[in-house]
Order: C-alpha cells, then structure tokens, then sequence
C-alpha cells in the first residue's frame, strides 16, 4: 500500500507526455515523405507509451477493494465510499486502454497515408484525442491521490497477524503494559476519523509475531458518546484478527469505579464479537481478583501474561 506511485494530475501527464513526443525528430530518411511519416508515428507512439503504462501502473499498485483487507475497506469506504474508490480505478484502466486503442489506429492510418499534411492531421488528431481521454478522468486521479495520501496515513496494523488489542479505561496502566511488553519499542499512528492515536509494538517467540495495540482514548469511553463516523471507525478494529485484553484496576488510583471499568468491559464484549480477556492491573497496590493479574512496577505476571498471549497467538494462527 505504501508503494503507490504519486498520482499527477490531467494536465500534468499531459504535458509530459506532448513535451518528450515534441522533442522527436527523424533526419534519417532521404524520402521527405517517409521521414514525415515516421515522425509522426514517433510521436504518437510517445506519448502512448508515457501516458498509457503510467496509467496501467496506478491501477496495478492500488489495491483493488476486493483484495483489501477489510479493516483498510472500511475506511476507504468512510472516506470516499468504496464504489467511488472502483469506479476511479476503472476509469483510469478504461483510459489507459482507450489510449493503446487510438495510438494503434492512427498509427495505422500514418502508415498508409501518402500526403504529408494529412499526416500533420492525423498526429494532431491523435493529440486532440489523448488529451480528451487524459481530461475525462480528471476527477478519477484527483480523487485517487487524495487517496494515496489518506492510505499512507492509516497505521500500520497488520490486520492477518495475530493481534492483541490494550483496552481498558484511562490511568489504568495500558501504555506502562504495553512498554513492558515490548521493551518500550513502540510506534504511535493517528487513528483516522479520530482526535486520537494508537500505539502499536511488538513482541517476537520463536516464529511467532503477534501485534500490540494500544488504544488510548478508542475503547475506554462507551460508544454512546462517539459521533457516527468516530462509531464507525472505532469499530473497524472488529475485522483485525485477535484478542482484546481489558486492563482492569482495582487499586482505585485510576479514578474510575470498578462498576464503571465492568460496564465498558461488557460493552465492548458485545460491541466487538472478539475474545475480550480481563487483566488486572496494578497488583502491586490491589487485592488479586483475577486471573492473571499484572504488574510493571514489579514484573510480577508479567511473564504468566506474555505466555498466555503466545499461545492465543498459536491459536489464531492455527486457525488461518
Ligand atoms: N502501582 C502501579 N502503578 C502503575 C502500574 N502501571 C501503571 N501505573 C501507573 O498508573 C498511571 C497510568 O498508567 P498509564 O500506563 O499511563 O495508563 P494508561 O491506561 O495508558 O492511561 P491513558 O493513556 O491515559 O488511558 C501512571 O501513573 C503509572 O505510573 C502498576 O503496575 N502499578
Ligand atoms: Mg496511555
């Protein structure tokens, strides 16, 4: 998703792909005719040649939405709407077809034409042709750059790899259980349609990759109190593949009830249709209520933790 080619605007593949033709001369033949024809050819064969495989080329490098992970499909679709992402696309392929069409058939025509002025006539036609097709998709190649710049801004979550979602109210201790686990190697991304960001990080066993996400200020307020598109967004992290851990604090120093942390606990259990596991916090200042209880001031449960989130990890991967 990151390799998309930055997307020129109509004029712009225009004008460079008229300049390189325009540079075209032929000495060579000693037959003016010829020489004139072959010029011609040159020419629209040119700018065929520019505008067409660059047009090709952007189809091929955006995902097409039927191979895009669900998780990236919705917010292409919160976005700009997942049937305007299509129809963008095939414009541009349609254009790019139309293109090799035209170059072949008045190609075609130069070859057997025998006065010069029609063969003037024929590359201005072709030119007259291009640039019609080039403006036609104007709005297309706006959109998909626009486009571009929205994916690259999307975090980079690995929706196929088996992931663990931090959830749980504020100050209960998600971003300390997230540096611990992953030796402080974190990475922050904006959440889209959002005023917030994730914290991703990872942890390595053997072969087994699983994805740490924090979620600060996504899932730690009910879903009542967010906008739609906020609603929507949020609950996107539905199609990722994986586990939700739901820190629980009973030491009372996050400011929040324990009725208040079960409430949003059992929201998000409906909400989400994940696996929703509750891991205590801050054990080194509460009563053991759970589990497996935590902390990252004494690393105890630390590794009972680590070991049960290796195992889910096998089990998500196992059913792949
Ligand atoms: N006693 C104790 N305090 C902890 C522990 N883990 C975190 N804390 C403290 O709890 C407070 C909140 O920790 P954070 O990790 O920032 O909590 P958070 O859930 O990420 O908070 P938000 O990002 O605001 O949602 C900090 O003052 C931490 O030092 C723990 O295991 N024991
Ligand atoms: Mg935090």
């Amino acid at each position: 998703m990151r390799q998309i080619p930055t997307i020129l605007r109509s004029d712009e593949i225009i004008n460079k792909s008229l300049r390189k033709a325009s540079k075209i001369e032929e000495p060579y033949d000693k037959v003016f005719e010829n020489r004139i024809r072959k010029e011609n050819i040159d020419r629209i064969a040119t700018v065929e040649s520019v505008a067409a495989p660059y047009l090709m080329k952007i189809v091929k490098k955006f995902p097409a939405i039927e191979k895009m992970h669900p998780f990236y499909e919705d917010f292409i679709d919160l976005k700009f709407g997942v049937d305007n992402y299509k129809i963008a696309l095939s414009n541009v392929q349609w254009a790019g077809q139309k293109l090799v069409e035209l170059a072949t058939e008045n190609i075609n025509q130069l070859k057997r034409s025998k006065k010069t002025f029609e063969m003037v006539n024929i590359r201005k036609r072709y030119y007259g042709r291009f640039c019609s097709v080039i403006e036609g998709i104007e709005k297309d190649l706006l959109l998909l750059g626009e486009c571009r710049d929205f994916l690259k801004t999307l975090p980079e979550i690995n929706p196929d790899q088996p992931t663990f979602i931090i959830a749980g109210m504020p100050n209960v201790g998600k971003s300390s259980l997230l540096n611990s686990l992953t030796r402080n190697d974190v990475k922050t991304a904006p959440y889209p349609f959002t005023t917030q960001s994730v914290y991703i990080g990872h942890m390595m066993e053997e072969d087994v990759r699983v994805q740490l996400v924090d979620t600060p200020g996504i899932l730690d307020r009910p879903m009542a109190e967010r906008n739609e598109l906020e609603r929507r967004s949020i609950l996107s992290l539905r199609d990722i593949k994986g586990i939700i851990l739901f820190l629980m604090d009973y030491s009372g120093t996050s400011g929040y009830s324990v009725e208040q942390q079960m409430n949003l606990y059992e929201e998000i259990r409906k909400t989400f249709h994940k696996k929703v596991f509750k891991i205590q916090a801050k054990i080194d200042i509460s009563q053991k209520q759970e589990d497996i209880a935590i902390s990252t001031y004494t690393g105890e449960g630390i590794e009972q933790l680590r070991n049960f989130i290796f195992i889910n990890a096998g089990e998500i991967i196992g059913q792949q």
